[in-house]
């Protein structure tokens, strides 16, 4: 059987470069979506760079879009690229509506009318949840974001719903919560503290400033999540899916945790700085993963112990050479 291909938007970010990887393995011809830079954004998918193909397209050009899917003919489509960054959302809500939320759209018409066939992936989040209606949350959870990130992605989840409905394409809306790695952003709070422990370690930084340490989240590994997308697209009918661990845990945790793992004390270093808080921040947010366990047979296989771990570990591997000491 010839083998599938996947166009990945958002390659360039943390879950694009663990899906090329995962789908590399399952024998896919891969072509990511990148948006034109005068920078090289490629360091995440630096390993696999000569077994993938590159194309150029921008979530808020339409043109692109229909280009990019005519060109690289994809059986599959993961679409991972937005504005990521909840807080940017807050200075930047125009733009984050556009790519986050009405670049969703975009990419659906493009594949109404180049090839309706092709099977669709949109990364919703739980950040739709917000001040919960419920705990845990589930497919059927009403939603009530708190940023405009998460309205943005509202919006992306119900317009996949909506095509689908429609046009009867397969478009399918996985509901993440948070997942991490040593390849996430360093901005998000996981691995500034993974990066910053590091550096402590190393002679290299004294102080961390986070904001709100009480905050919790249900913090999975970025590798087991892209297995769900998979997934999710191996089935004969189209669904919607909440993957998460079903376990949260607060930022102080992950701040023990991390210290601990190089022998260091989390209080000794960790500064509370109000220029880090939200002005307005997500309740209890815990997903209830039953469906995806049940109908797909997923479960995650990383604990958030070995996840902080890791991540700890990958920092100071890369640190290390640039250490004084
Ligand atoms: P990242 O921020 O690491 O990556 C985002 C990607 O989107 C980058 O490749 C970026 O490209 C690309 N991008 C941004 N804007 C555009 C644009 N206008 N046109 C084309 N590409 C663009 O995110 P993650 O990998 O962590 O997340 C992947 C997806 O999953 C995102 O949609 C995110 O909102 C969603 N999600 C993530 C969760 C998580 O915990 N990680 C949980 C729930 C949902 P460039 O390199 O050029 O900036
Ligand atoms: P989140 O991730 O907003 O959940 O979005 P982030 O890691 O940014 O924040 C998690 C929680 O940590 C608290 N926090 C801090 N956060 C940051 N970034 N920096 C700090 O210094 C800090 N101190 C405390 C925050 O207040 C927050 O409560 C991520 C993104 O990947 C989204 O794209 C995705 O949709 C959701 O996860 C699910």
């Amino acid at each position: 059987m010839a083998s599938k291909t996947a166009l990945i938007t958002g390659i360039t970010g943390q879950d694009g470069s663990y899906l090329a990887d995962f789908l590399l393995s399952k024998g896919y011809r891969v072509v990511g979506m990148t948006r034109r830079s005068s920078t090289d954004v490629h360091e995440r998918i630096r390993a696999v760079l000569d077994r993938i193909e590159i194309v150029s397209g921008d979530l808020l050009d339409q043109s692109s879009m229909t280009s990019v899917l005519a060109e690289a003919q994809p059986d599959e489509v993961y679409n991972l690229a937005a504005q990521s960054f909840v807080p940017a959302s807050w200075s930047q809500p125009v733009l984050t509506g556009e790519f986050t939320g009405l670049g969703v759209t975009r990419i659906l018409e493009a594949i109404r009318h180049v090839s309706p066939k092709i099977k669709f992936y949109q990364a919703s989040s739980s950040e739709m949840f917000g001040k919960v209606v419920e705990v845990p949350q589930t497919e059927r959870t009403p939603f009530y974001p708190r940023s405009p990130y998460g309205v943005a992605k509202a919006y992306g989840h119900w317009i996949t719903i909506n095509y689908r409905e429609s046009y009867d394409l397969f478009a399918t809306s996985g509901i993440s919560f948070n997942h991490e790695s040593p390849r996430r952003g360093l901005e998000f709070v996981t691995r500034k503290i993974s990066d910053a422990v590091a550096r402590i370690k190393l002679g290299m930084l004294d102080k961390l400033h986070l904001g709100n340490l009480e905050a919790a989240r249900d913090w999975g590994f970025a590798g087991d999540y892209v297995r769900a997308m998979w997934l999710m697209l191996q089935q004969e009918s189209p669904d919607d899916y909440v993957i998460a661990t079903g376990r949260t845990h607060k930022v102080r945790d992950f701040c023990k945790l991390a210290f601990d793992a190089v022998d260091l004390v989390w209080e000794d270093h960790v500064v509370v700085d109000p220029h880090f808080y939200r002005p307005a921040e997500v309740d209890h947010l815990v997903g209830d993963a039953s469906k995806i366990r049940r109908v797909l047979g997923w479960q995650p296989e990383t604990s958030f112990e070995e996840l902080v771990e890791m991540m700890v570990r990958a920092d100071l591997d890369r640190l290390r050479p640039f250490a004084l000491v």
